[in-house]
């Protein structure tokens, strides 16, 4: 018997479960009626089964002796017009954690089954309410952290995605049909004007393809969020800006030399951009102190791995060689701020100078102490991702979009490579229709349980 069977009815607690306002317990399947119907009165004394969809009932759900034990709204979907296209009911109860996990065990103990994560969505896959890019959108929605990957996800919810999934799909077809109408002409005598047109539509298709990969890595950053590391040599006020950007008091901060040892990374929301921001250990050439070495090799990593650097030069004493030293750390081509900070004392650092050093990369005067500068860096901040990640248009944040669309890509550049080279059209077509098979998981027209179960496994239970 397979594990998700549809003709059976599923109930799950659809909130976090803890102390809250409201909790909702949710049912879907044919027998929702009978799993609430021995616990619910009805204020209205209507029966569970006369309720018309899209109605919302108030009444008491009871235990089976008879003792009540909440005050509940139920709210009724019928099939097909509901999350799952199955007949659907949500119990929003009283926000406890005794409440709802003793009506989700009547529901249990009267013929509803746990759900599974991600059960709902995936009946609704099933049922055809949305494609298999709308139900990973739906997980995207619930784990955005910003309003920049919100953004993302509600337009992949809406769809906006998968239109340009069918788009290349489409394309791909009328290729396809445009070869398969020509099967029988000998390669040779294709004329000059249906040979190019073909050629065109493998360059598009190709190039829409590249369009979509290409904005991968950016929205990804979105998506997971960007990594900021804030670097300089020893007391130059990293941790100092690092709390001041994070309004409060996280790391240590001292005027002693090397007081942050290990890195300390925070989520930060700039721009409606996700951020992690880290403070790292002050960078220096040589370190002696078993403890500075391990903070270095740490610091070295960040700089590696950020997306962005801020480098924090002491604006109250002159640029010095720990301060270059510091600098020759940026690898080539990795984009960073420069912030003087410090600018509430008197400036001692020659700007022409740092200037110099840094090749002209924006120079912002902060202080930490003052928070003079901090509006100016966030906008700096936003502008840098802004240039990032402002492509137009819909793009792809999922690794699973991101293979296809690769392995789609190799078959159709096979298939052009045989088709430049004259190979019989039949052979040609054999790697199109590879590719287009391919493209078809991307909504999920074809798809295994496995790749099923690995999209929802990711879900939780009660969506
Ligand atoms: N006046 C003034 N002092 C500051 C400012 N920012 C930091 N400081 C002081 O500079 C000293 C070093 O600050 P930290 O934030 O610990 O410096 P750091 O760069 O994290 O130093 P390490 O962790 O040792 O690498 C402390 O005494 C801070 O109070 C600022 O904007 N103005
Ligand atoms: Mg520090």
């Amino acid at each position: 018997m397979p594990k998700f069977e549809l003709d059976d009815t599923i109930a799950a607690i659809a909130t976090p479960i803890g102390e809250g306002g409201i909790s909702v317990v949710r049912l879907s399947g044919p027998g929702v009626c009978d799993c609430l119907r021995p616990f619910f009165a009805s204020s209205s004394k209507e029966t569970v089964d006369s309720f018309l969809p899209n109605t919302i009932h108030w009444g008491k759900i009871r235990d089976s002796s008879g003792q009540v034990i909440d005050q509940v709204l139920v709210s009724v979907f019928r099939a097909p017009n509901s999350y799952t296209g199955q007949d659907v009911l949500e119990v929003s109860c009283h926000g406890g954690l005794a409440v709802t996990k003793r009506i989700l065990g009547l529901f249990l103990g009267n013929g509803a089954r746990h759900a599974e994560p991600g059960e709902f969505t995936r009946r609704a896959f099933l049922a055809g309410k949305i494609d298999l890019a709308q139900a990973e959108a739906v997980l995207d929605l619930i784990r955005a952290k910003s309003s920049r990957s919100l953004e993302l996800a509600v337009r992949q919810l809406e769809g906006r995605l998968s239109q340009r999934f069918r788009k290349l799909k489409d394309s791909a077809m009328k290729l396809l049909a445009h070869m398969e109408a020509y099967i029988d002409f000998p390669e040779e005598d294709l004329e000059v004007d249906v040979n190019d047109g073909m050629l065109a539509q493998f360059t598009d298709l190709k190039e829409n393809m590249r369009t979509l990969l290409d904005g991968f890595e950016r929205n990804q950053r979105i998506r997971e969020g960007v990594l900021v590391s804030i670097i300089g040599k020893p007391n130059a006020g990293k941790s100092s800006l690092f709390n001041a950007l994070l309004e409060r008091d996280r790391a240590l901060v001292s005027d002693i030399p090397h007081t942050t040892r290990d890195h300390l990374e925070e989520p930060l929301e700039i721009g409606g951009f996700y951020l992690r921001v880290r403070d790292t250990a002050g960078l220096i050439s040589t370190a002696e102190h078993p403890l500075d070495k391990l903070g270095m090799i740490r610091t070295l990593r960040a700089v590696q791995d950020s997306h962005l650097l801020l480098f924090v030069v002491d604006g109250s004493c002159p640029l010095d060689d720990a301060d270059r030293h510091v600098f020759k750390k940026i690898p080539e081509g990795k984009p960073f701020i420069v912030l003087i900070n410090k600018a509430d004392l008197p400036m001692k650092l020659e700007e022409p100078e740092l200037a110099l050093m840094t090749r002209g990369a924006a120079l912002i005067r902060v202080s930490a102490q003052t928070r003079e500068g901090l509006k100016e860096l966030e906008r700096g901040i936003s502008r840098f991702l802004e240039k990032e990640t402002g492509e137009e248009g819909e793009q792809i944040t999922r690794l699973r979009h991101k293979d296809i669309l690769e392995k789609a890509l190799r078959s159709l550049e096979k298939a052009e490579k045989a088709f430049r080279e004259k190979t019989p059209l039949e052979f040609v077509t054999v790697e199109l229709r590879e590719a287009l098979d391919v493209m078809k998981e991307l909504t999920g027209e074809v798809y295994s349980e496995e790749l099923l179960d690995r999209i929802f496994s990711e879900f939780c239970i009660g969506k």
